[in-house]
């Protein structure tokens, strides 16, 4: 389904497993072609330590992580299903929560859309705790603000003063 206005939404690309970086870029490229959508800015790819349900795992195989903001029409959950897709397409097995992955795309917000149903939570509810987020999202948007929460810019600032490392490269 469509929208009568585009909205940008922002969306979090993660991998670790594979050819992390082909990967991510093949799926920029897919989230471009979608239907109503266009790309309009990647970041960087930043090395990160996995996050674990136990906390950062420098043993687990490092993450590529990056974010990409896409102009698109589609509705909310037609863009969740379509990137669910495009996970599939390049090699996803939803094995363990967060386990290891070739690819992950988190929808993190879209305009200001508020959303809290079972599917789908809008603005993505632990963005705001995610350095691995934060930091590419500050590339590509600085004055973004995450709603409930404040500037991103200040939120990635008070991250990383309590957990100065958590951001570092593997
Ligand atoms: N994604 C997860 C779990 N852990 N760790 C890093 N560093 N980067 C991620 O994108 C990531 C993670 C679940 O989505
Ligand atoms: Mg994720
Ligand atoms: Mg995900």
């Amino acid at each position: 389904m469509t929208q009568p206005h585009a909205a940008t939404a922002v969306i979090a690309l993660g991998s670790n497993l594979g050819d992390r970086e082909a990967t991510l870029e093949r799926a920029v490229g897919a989230l471009d072609a979608l239907p109503e959508s266009s790309i309009l800015a990647v970041s960087s790819w930043h090395g990160t330590v996995a996050l674990t349900l136990d906390g950062l795992d420098p043993e687990k195989p490092a993450y590529l992580n990056g974010v990409a903001l896409l102009q698109t029409r589609l509705d909310p959950y037609t863009l969740l299903e379509a990137m669910r897709a495009i996970e599939s397409e390049n090699g996803r097995e939803r094995v363990e929560r967060w386990g290891d992955r070739t690819l992950d795309l988190d929808l993190i917000a879209l305009d200001e859309l508020e959303i809290d149903s079972d599917v789908l939570q809008l603005p993505h509810p632990r963005a705001h705790e995610r350095d691995f987020v934060l930091a590419p999202w500050l590339e590509v948007q600085p004055d973004a603000v995450l709603i409930g929460h404040g500037p991103i810019a200040s939120l990635l600032a008070a991250l990383r003063d309590s957990h100065p490392t958590s951001g570092s490269p593997a």
